[in-house]
């Protein structure tokens, strides 16, 4: 089998003195977190679409990825031969997962009947793949929003022929996703929005959306596949909004259509950002709620108004994701995802690498730092305190629901006036959180 990635051996964890561009200095698979290696905690995800159908193209040119495997066909000989090269490198790499949308691992035919048989042919090759150097599907999707039928939505497009198509579409992207060992399938929004509610019946595009979700678990359930759904929020891009906007959301929808015991949430970060939330408040609120289900890691850019999915790598930001993650116990059976491209001038081969490596070790580093936050309790006593006026007292009897608004009334026309509040210590605690960074 030809190398496609010459001159680059597997990557190794060498430490933080290393200077080795190739090499981890924080992620060692093997160190214990929590009582979790990092491999089993961080189950780090290599993305196909970016990774490996990217092609660095913008809105004012055209590609500029350099990927000698790949010739730029659409041919089912490319598909195959782009496989080799993507497990070449996610097994150099060190990831135990990847990730795919139907159509980036395999070409869309001229019909469903076509594409579905380019797509057993890649799956078998992705079988072999797997078989051949252990790495794993962490989760399996459709692509439902590139096709130009997809122009008014999949499962929420007006025209009823196109529903169907994303059906039809979705149960053979199960079907393989499950045939692959996935572990998870995602429904992502795509084009699931509207740009004008005057043309857009939005009560009937979220009833199908739901009908949808309903007969893609139904049909799971029937063919065996056991996997958790996950539901991935996006405020906005590709239409002006997007029916998943955010976690809350997203929530309420499962919740409203009785969805909540089959699927949980895929977060994202340049997702949460363009909601106008921090990924913390996501992750945290997901958790909360019981459906933080997965993460797709990257990053946006303050300064730019849409979805740039860059690679995470400020510590600040992967310390705020392990802090809620490691308060859930981990992700599994989802992972952490790194839906993040290199950038259109970072076109060789060799940039994968380094911008996966830059990603895992900062992952890895925002494990240790929550760690030990929460080792120290750093934040859970000061929440702790801050909270425990309702420990005991009125305070409890309000959390218990003892209390009504008139108890309330004498218990303060008694009392006269509240006790004096505390200090919220904002700064002190941002100190504090940097002192471990
Ligand atoms: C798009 C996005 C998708 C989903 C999978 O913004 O994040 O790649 O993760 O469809
Ligand atoms: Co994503």
């Amino acid at each position: 089998m030809a190398e496609h990635f010459p001159g680059i051996s597997r990557i190794e964890y060498e430490g933080p003195k290393s200077r080795n561009p190739l090499a981890f200095k924080h992620y060692n698979p093997d160190e214990l977190v929590e009582g979790k290696t990092l491999r089993d905690l961080l189950r780090y995800s290599v993305c196909y679409w970016h990774t490996f159908r990217g092609t660095g193209s913008d809105p004012f040119g055209s590609g500029t990825m350099l990927r000698p495997w790949d010739d730029g066909t659409e041919s089912l000989d490319n598909a195959v031969r782009r496989v080799d090269a993507a497990f070449e490198f996610i097994s150099k790499l060190g990831a135990p997962y990847y990730c795919f949308h139907d159509r980036d691992v395999a070409p869309e035919g001229a019909t469903l009947r076509e594409s579905n048989h380019n797509l057993d042919v890649v799956v078998q090759a992705l079988k072999a793949a797997q078989e051949r150097t252990g790495v794993k599907l962490l989760w399996g999707t459709a692509n439902l929003f590139s096709h130009p039928r997809y122009m008014h939505g999949a499962a929420t497009s007006c025209n009823a022929d196109v529903f169907a198509y994303a059906a039809a579409q979705v149960k053979k992207a199960i079907e393989v996703t499950y045939e692959l060992g996935g572990e998870n399938y995602v429904f992502w929004g795509g084009r699931e929005g509207y740009m004008n509610l005057y043309n857009t019946n939005m009560q009937r595009e979220l009833d199908h959306l739901a009908r949808f979700m309903h007969m893609a678990s139904n049909h799971a359930r029937t063919i065996g596949f056991k996997g958790q759904f996950l539901f991935e929020p996006k405020p906005k891009e590709p239409t002006k909004h997007q029916y998943d906007f955010d976690a809350a959301a997203c929530l309420n929808f499962l919740r409203a259509y009785g969805l909540l015991d089959r699927v949980k949430l895929n977060i994202e970060t340049n997702h949460a950002t363009l909601a106008g939330h921090t990924m913390m408040h996501e992750l945290e609120y997901s958790r909360m709620q019981g459906v933080l289900g997965s993460i797709d890691a990257n990053t946006g850019d303050l300064l730019l108004g849409w979805d740039t999915d860059q690679f995470p790598t400020d510590i600040y930001l992967t310390t705020q994701c392990m802090l809620v993650i490691l308060k859930q116990g981990g992700l599994a059976p989802g992972g952490i995802n790194f839906d993040a491209k290199v950038r259109r001038e970072s076109f060789e081969p060799v940039d994968l690498f380094y911008a996966h490596i830059g990603g895992m070790d900062a992952f890895a580093r925002g494990a240790k730092i929550a760690a030990a936050i929460r080792r120290d309790k750093v934040l859970e006593e000061v929440i702790q305190k801050r909270y425990a006026s309702y420990d005991d007292g009125i305070g409890r009897k309000i959390e218990l629901g003892s209390v009504h608004f008139t108890d309330l009334e004498a218990y303060m026309l008694e009392k006269g006036n509240p006790e004096p509040n505390s200090s919220g210590r904002q700064e002190l605690l941002e100190n504090i959180i940097n002192d471990y960074l």
